[in-house]
């Protein structure tokens, strides 16, 4: 298939399509035996990330169960941190965790942007994917955004309410500026890198912004965001490609969201499709959205929400289906074969014959 040519590029630039293009967030993870005797493999999940091998056999794993419309690079938001000095553990049953959080002004006013050929290992796992893709599906680069990586930095650990970043916030906005300013600077080249080794479209995720105020979320993080978007677009040295921006919980700011240069919107699932797209599906395709717990359920309900989400978006283009986060790790993976196959299947009849 030529380049242009495939379903899930075409969807992100609303042109038509013959049926709706899915993937999943997580796509390569913890739900699959394969991903899991790789991981045991290397040993640790950073052993797994910073070496291109492992990365790419995960990342080929779900495209080889299933008919996916897209692969996604196999790494971790969590790298860039990391490769500032922050030094990125994974236990297991723990979760991800830094060994130096920022907890005080001093480290904050330290951090600095890393050197790019600390994070030569994912640049090196984006060439050696798409090679091996042979142009099956495209590739997605990705990272987290400015204030999602920040909400880590600071609390060294995932957590529910990050209240550690979300107070400085309010006690030192200027120290919360520094760092996003940082951030924004080491996203924008790790994107662009990802770009000129083959990613054919970016995921932007800001999965945490959903815990600010409106305020807070367009000075925090929206803001950022928007410099990231139109530096990469307009960056010289690299050909513009779609970007796909996710905030988890930022349903209320669509409109907002919509003007940052994206070329398409990823949602959770709190918001129903129809809805999302009158509101700004004029100027962005949507990707999403069913909650990940729907995979628990049976393959016959799995299916109705299915065909409840496409009726949702209805007839027409710039629909990529996904879930609206990541997929469960007791997801069975028979269950996600069902959720492809009815996506499928089932939107034919939203799109006219191509
Ligand atoms: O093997 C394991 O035990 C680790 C599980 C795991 C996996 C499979 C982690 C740790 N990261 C990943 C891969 C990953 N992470 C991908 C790969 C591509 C894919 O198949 O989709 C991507 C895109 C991410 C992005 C990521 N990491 C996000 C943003 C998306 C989201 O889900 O919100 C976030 C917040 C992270 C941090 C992170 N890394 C890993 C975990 C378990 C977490 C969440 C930690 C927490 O907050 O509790």
């Amino acid at each position: 298939m030529s380049e242009s040519n495939h379903v899930f590029l075409k969807a992100l630039k609303r042109e038509p399509v013959p049926y709706t293009p899915v993937w999943m967030m997580r796509q390569a993870g913890r739900y699959l035996p394969e991903y899991n005797a790789t991981r045991a493999r290397a040993g640790s999940f950073m052993g797994l990330c910073k070496n291109p091998d492992f990365c790419t056999e995960v990342t080929l794993q779900p495209l080889d169960r299933y008919p996916l419309d897209a692969a996604i690079l196999f790494s971790d938001i969590l790298t860039i941190p990391d490769a500032m000095g922050l030094e990125l553990t994974f236990s297991e049953g723990e979760g991800p965790r830094f060994c130096h959080p920022l907890q005080d002004e001093a480290s904050i006013l330290k951090t600095k942007a890393p050197d790019p050929d600390c994070l030569k290992f994912v640049m090196d796992a984006v060439s050696m994917i798409r090679k091996a893709l042979q142009n099956r599906v495209p590739l997605i680069g990705f990272s987290g955004s400015p204030f999602t990586l920040a909400c880590y930095m600071i609390e060294g650990r995932g957590n529910t309410d990050f209240c550690l970043a979300r107070s400085l916030l309010y006690r030192r906005p200027d120290l919360m500026h520094y760092l996003l300013q940082v951030n924004t600077e080491a996203i924008t080249t790790y994107l662009q890198g990802q770009i000129s080794c083959g990613a054919q479209a970016i995921m932007i995720f800001d999965t945490w912004g959903g815990l600010l105020t409106e305020p807070n979320y367009l000075t925090f993080s929206l803001a950022y965001l928007h410099k990231i978007i139109q530096a990469v677009q307009s960056h010289e040295n690299t050909s513009k490609i779609p970007i796909i921006l996710y905030t988890k919980g930022g349903g209320a700011w669509l409109e907002a969201m919509s003007t940052t240069g994206a070329d398409c919107l990823g949602l959770d699932w709190t918001l129903p499709l129809s809805q999302a797209r009158k509101r700004v599906g004029h100027q962005v395709a949507l990707q999403g959205n069913l909650d990940p717990m729907v995979l628990l359920s049976s393959p016959t309900i799995i299916e109705s929400h299915v065909s409840n989400i496409l009726a949702e978006f209805g007839i027409g283009n710039g629909h990529i289906f996904n879930l609206g986060h990541g997929i469960d790790r007791h997801t069975p993976p028979e269950h996600a074969a069902v959720l492809i196959d009815a996506v499928h299947r089932l939107s034919i009849p939203y799109h006219h014959k191509t």
